[in-house]
């Protein structure tokens, strides 16, 4: 093969990953798979949105840019949908009674609420049992998830779904994505987020038989740290967590995003099927 061909058949995908703090403590983060030809806009747009966030301005930005060497996995989106939750203790008793119902106990969601309201933030999520007992190898920075992306077509897709919902933002692009390559892994039972955001008051939670369900009011508004707790079973958590790191995934089909429905609608439509 001739250099030229050499070249123009490598692979032209980019992990692109940013972290932003601020006096040591987590600011915002972001990433994606991109075209090689999209990098520069890319890193302009990230620390542009490191030195503008509302938690304040960056002193320290953290930006990797590497050339991805395995190709990545295409996936589908999980069903989006959210829910009509009133404040922090429907969306609490909400989210118990759909990670229950993925055989997570009634303890552990308690134990991730908890965690996630102690006021850190970590730089990763953190992995739980069943029972709420913390897995993770690292307890204090968690496990960040990590080479993820959508393609260009699916971008615009999501695009057009979330806009009709009024939702076309980046949290809910990018924690869409996260929480559609991390539960692809047969290791992962459920999901709970609440946004570190001060004003945004929206989380989710995720199972495998319901998709990513938005719960809005998740928490008042002006709270400066949140998470994710990932609730696992089986299996070997190094594996779990090298996946999560490191295995190149981007979501190429985009499954239904619906609008606004109640917990009796979401288990209803569900036993229809
Ligand atoms: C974050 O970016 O801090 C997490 C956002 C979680 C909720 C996104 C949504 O509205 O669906
Ligand atoms: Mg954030």
């Amino acid at each position: 093969m001739s250099r030229n061909r050499a070249a123009s058949t490598r692979n032209r995908n980019y992990s692109v990953r940013m972290r932003a703090s601020k006096q040591g403590l987590h600011i915002s983060g972001a990433e994606g798979i991109y075209d090689r030809n999209d990098v520069t806009r890319i890193v302009q747009a990230y620390t542009e949105r490191a030195l503008l966030h509302e938690k304040g301005r960056a002193d320290e930005i953290n930006m990797i840019i590497e050339e991805l060497k395995e190709k990545p996995r295409r996936i589908s989106s999980l069903p989006l949908c959210t829910l009509n939750t009133r404040n922090p203790d429907h969306v609490k008793k909400s989210a118990i009674k759909i990670l229950t119902s993925a055989g997570i106990t009634e303890r552990a969601v308690e134990e991730a609420f908890r965690s996630l309201n102690i006021g850190i933030t970590m730089r990763g999520a953190m992995l739980m049992d069943i029972e709420g007992v913390r897995l993770e190898p690292d307890l204090l920075r968690g496990v960040r998830v990590t080479r993820m992306g959508i393609t260009r077509v699916a971008a615009a897709t999501l695009s057009k779904k979330l806009g009709r919902l009024d939702l076309n933002n980046f949290a809910v692009k990018e924690a869409l994505i996260l929480a559609s390559k991390a539960h692809k892994h047969p290791m992962l039972l459920g999901e709970l987020c609440i946004s570190d955001d001060p004003s945004y008051t929206t989380g989710y939670v995720v199972t495998r038989k319901y998709g990513y369900i938005r719960l809005p009011r998740i928490k008042k508004r002006g709270i400066p740290y949140g998470g994710r707790a990932f609730f696992i079973t089986g299996g070997e958590v190094k594996d779990l967590v090298k996946y999560l790191q490191k295995t190149p995934v981007l979501v190429n089909k985009i499954r239904p995003c619906r609008g606004t429905i109640s917990l009796n609608g979401l288990f209803e439509r569900k036993s229809r099927r």
